[in-house]
C-alpha cells in the first residue's frame, strides 16, 4: 500500500495524487506539512512534500515518485510506450516545472501567505514566466491533450501547475499568463477538468482551500 504524504493544496502533491488516481493504484492520504524536524527530514531530505512511503520505502521529490509509481505498478501507464515520447513527456515536465512553475512559486508569499513581494521581483518574475510559458507553448500540442490523443504524465504534472500559476498571475498581475500565452489551453483544461479523477481532485483542493481560508 502506498501512503502519500503532504498538503492537499499542494500542486506537487496533487500532481502524485492524479497519478495514483488515474493508474488507480490503491492509497491513502496522510496530511503532514513540510517540517525541519529531523523524523520528517529523514523522509524527505530538505523537509519537503510530497513524499511517499511504499512497501519499499520512503521517497520525496514528485518527479521520482512518479516514475517510481509507473516502474512499480505498470499496468495504466501514464507514460507512452515508444522511447522518444516518453522522454518527451520528461522534457515537458522539466520545462514546466523549472521554468514556469518554480518561477512563478516566488509570487506565493503574497498570493497565498500575506505577504508582499516587490515590485522590482514581481516585473522579474513576469519576465521569466512570460518566457516559460511561450517555451512551453512549443511544446504543447493539445491534440487534444498535451503531447498528443492520449492522456500521460504530461497531462498529470500540467493540471495542478498550472493551475495554480494562472490562479497566481491572475491575482498578482490581474491577467492569467498561462490563458494569454498558450494559445487553446482553456479547452484543454475543460477537457482534463472533465475527468472523473480530476473532479475529485478538484472538489478535494477545494475544500481544503475553504478550511485554510476559514483559519486564516
Ligand atoms: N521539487 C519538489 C518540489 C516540492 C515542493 O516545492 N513542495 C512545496 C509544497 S508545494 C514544499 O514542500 N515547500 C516547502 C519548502 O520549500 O520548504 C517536488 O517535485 O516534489
Amino acid at each position: 500500500m502506498i501512503t502519500l504524504y503532504g498538503s492537499l493544496i499542494s500542486n506537487y502533491y496533487n500532481k502524485i495524487k492524479l497519478a495514483l488516481l488515474e493508474k488507480e493504484i490503491a492509497f491513502l492520504e496522510q496530511p503532514v506539512a513540510p517540517s525541519q524536524n529531523e523524523a520528517m527530514l529523514r523522509r524527505s531530505p530538505l523537509g519537503k512534500i510530497p513524499f511517499i512511503k511504499s512497501d519499499d520505502g520512503y521517497l520525496s521529490e514528485s518527479q521520482a515518485i512518479l516514475e517510481y509509481l509507473e516502474d512499480a505498478f505498470p499496468a495504466k501507464p501514464l507514460y507512452p510506450e515508444k522511447v522518444l515520447e516518453r522522454a518527451k513527456c520528461r522534457e515537458f515536465i522539466q520545462h514546466l516545472e523549472l521554468n514556469v512553475e518554480l518561477i512563478a512559486r516566488r509570487l506565493y508569499a503574497e498570493a497565498f501567505f500575506g505577504q508582499t513581494v516587490s515590485q522590482e521581483i514581481k516585473n522579474e518574475v513576469r519576465a521569466k514566466i512570460t518566457m516559460g510559458l511561450t517555451g512551453l507553448a512549443r511544446l504543447m500540442k493539445l491534440s487534444p491533450y498535451a503531447l498528443g490523443d492520449r492522456f500521460t504524465a504530461a497531462d498529470v504534472a500540467a493540471w495542478p501547475h498550472l493551475q495554480i500559476v494562472s490562479f497566481v498571475t491572475q491575482k498578482i498581475y490581474g491577467q492569467n499568463l498561462v490563458i494569454e500565452y498558450i494559445q487553446g489551453v482553456a479547452a484543454y483544461i475543460k477537457l482534463i477538468e472533465s475527468r472523473p479523477y480530476v473532479q475529485k481532485l478538484g472538489e478535494d483542493l477545494m475544500a481544503a482551500l475553504a478550511v485554510k481560508l476559514q483559519n486564516q
